[in-house]
């Protein structure tokens, strides 16, 4: 095992022996081997296109297999055994109807059904067998800004958005990653491709989001219970959650929000659902002790699983790409029908109301069709000289102490500051009393991490309002990552051409020292210093 994709990566080095996320050598190297797959996969893909097109079930497989391969979404062998399997043989029905010039390589050849050869194999595919540390290092930045992609189409893909532009150049990056296929300096172009396509990819979900649930506003979600049985729901599909509020209206049981879940609440579609009570606990890592706290079902529509504890297995389920060995899983859609949530509202009716954690109002809903909307009202509070200053504070949560930091950054932060945040980053802090600026909250939350981008997106219009360049406004980028989603936004705002981000809590470790300098040389991108006056003093200089 070799994984090092996300920031709590052992020693921020690797994880080898298993991950810090509870993933088990196994279940890594399966995952390896699915991604060595799809690398074959894709030449034939690609090959096909000039022809005519490429194959939607292995577009859907590309897809499913990059997203299920993002940290703490699943953990079940017996699912990458199935993806492998099922690679096999699109791969052997595409490579029946097309032929790929030259010397195959082992990625379009490779084939077996026994999971112990699976295994052997799995051994010799990772990102070890890449040799060259920059090469590793880039083809990491590309297949780990996939799976961020391949989530965020995912979610649009459900919504019923398509582009076939963007699964065209998710194939191409693949097959650029086998070895020895990319020309010089290729695999950087490819990477930094990978940003413009995320932005591309970021605007179809935003379209697809809106289209079905309205634009976000302003407002405010609850954080205490009620005396009702509730199912609680996290991570990021929307349309699971609507499903789940059509099939639970009338039975008397609500249903909570979790985690990334929370920006839900904003849409004015979901407003209707009664019983969609309130949010319930913090980010991620928190749910070992809240979800034991809140006595009824648990639903995880998509990252970010942690291994169960017994206390509350029996109460958990997955579906769509997440997985854990031993809980249960709600099928996906036959087409045209909605899932079928049946069994976790019966056994809600069976559950005690929720513990009550805190009893208060999170604000959000900031979206950037809203942020645009008040731009001058913005403008005006910059030339009265209310708001000195904006900190982008968006991305990820996690459990490391060392992300204290960003809960005494936005407390340090001076009283005319405005955090403008967006994915579970925001729980370090948008709880705290950091009060408002003429009634606008000091912590603008644009909702769920595929929302940093437009953040970005609202930088630059204001940029041009003014006539002036996006890195001349008076915004820091203090972005703290975690997962694959984040290197995704990462990248994209690097191709929407911001500069001087400040990277946290640490700086990935893939990526090699040369292709630092690469990224510092062109985008000006540092880390943090974990000093929080010190940082703050760089930032309000604009560095
Ligand atoms: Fe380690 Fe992160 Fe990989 Fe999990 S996802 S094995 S914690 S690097
Ligand atoms: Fe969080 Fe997992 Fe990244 Fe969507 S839920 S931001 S870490």
């Amino acid at each position: 095992m070799f994984c090092y994709q996300c920031q709590e990566t052992v020693g921020n080095r690797a994880c080898t022996r298993v991950g810090v996320c509870g993933k088990q050598e196994s279940t890594a190297n399966l995952q390896d081997l699915a991604i060595f797959l799809l690398k074959g996969i894709a030449l034939y893909q690609n090959e096909l296109a000039r022809s005519s097109k490429r194959d939607p079930e292995a577009n859907d497989l590309m897809v499913s297999v990059l997203f299920s391969t993002i940290t703490n979404a699943n953990f079940d062998d017996k699912r990458f055994i199935e993806y492998i399997r099922k690679a096999i043989s699109v791969r052997k029905r595409l490579s029946a109807s097309i032929k790929v010039d030259g010397t195959l390589p082992d990625e379009a050849i490779w084939s077996s059904n026994d999971p112990e050869e699976m295994r052997r194999k799995a051994l010799t595919v990772g990102f070890l067998s890449i040799s060259g540390e920059d090469e590793r290092s880039i083809t990491a930045i590309i297949i780990y800004g996939l799976k961020g992609m391949a989530a965020y189409y995912h979610h649009a893909h459900v919504l019923g958005a398509k582009d076939e532009g963007i699964l065209a150049f998710m194939n191409e990056a693949l097959a650029k990653t086998i070895p020895g296929r990319a020309k010089d300096g290729e695999l950087l172009q490819v990477a930094l491709k990978v940003g413009e396509y995320g932005v591309r990819t970021m605007a179809l979900l935003d379209a697809a989001n809106t289209k079905r649930y309205g634009v976000p506003g302003p407002g405010k979600v609850r954080t205490g219970v009620r005396n009702r049985p509730g199912i609680l729901i996290s991570g990021h599909d929307l349309l699971d959650l609507e499903e789940v509020l059509e099939q639970t209206t009338g039975t008397g049981v609500d249903v909570y929000t979790h985690g990334e879940m929370l920006p839900a609440h904003h849409y004015p579609f979901f407003k209707k659902y009664d019983n969609l009570y309130g949010n319930y606990g913090g980010s991620w890592w928190h749910q070992g002790e809240e979800f034991d706290k809140f006595n009824g079902p648990i639903l995880l529509t998509t990252n970010c699983l942690i291994p169960p504890k017994a206390s509350y297995r029996d109460r958990l389920y997955t579906t769509s790409i997440v997985g854990f060995e031993g809980v249960r899983h709600i099928p996906d859609r036959i087409p045209g029908k909605a899932k079928d949530f049946s069994a976790i509202i019966e056994q809600a009716k069976r559950s005690k109301p929720p513990t009550p954690l805190e009893d208060g109002e999170i604000a959000g809903g900031f979206s950037h069709a809203y942020l645009e909307s008040a731009l001058d009202l913005i403008i005006q509070k910059v030339k009265e000289g209310k708001i000195s200053r904006f900190y982008v504070m968006a991305g990820c949560d996690g459990r490391l102490k060392s992300r204290d930091y960003y809960t005494e950054f936005a407390k340090a932060l001076p009283r005319d500051a405005l955090i403008l945040t967006a994915g579970c980053a925001k729980y370090r802090y948008n709880k705290l009393p950091l009060g408002d600026i003429d009634g606008i909250p000091r912590v603008i939350d644009a909702g769920q991490c595929n929302d940093s981008y437009s953040l970005a997106l609202t930088a630059l219009n204001l940029a041009k309002k003014l006539g002036t360049d996006v890195n001349s406004l008076p915004i820091s980028y203090n972005i703290a990552w975690y997962e694959q989603k984040a290197v995704l936004v990462l990248l994209a705002l690097l191709h929407l051409g911001v500069k001087n981000i400040h990277l946290g809590p640490s700086l990935p470790a893939f990526v090699s020292e040369n292709n630092l300098k690469v990224l510092v040389d062109a985008f000006s991108i540092k880390g943090i210093t974990g000093n929080v006056s010190q940082d703050i003093d760089t930032m309000s200089r604009g560095n």
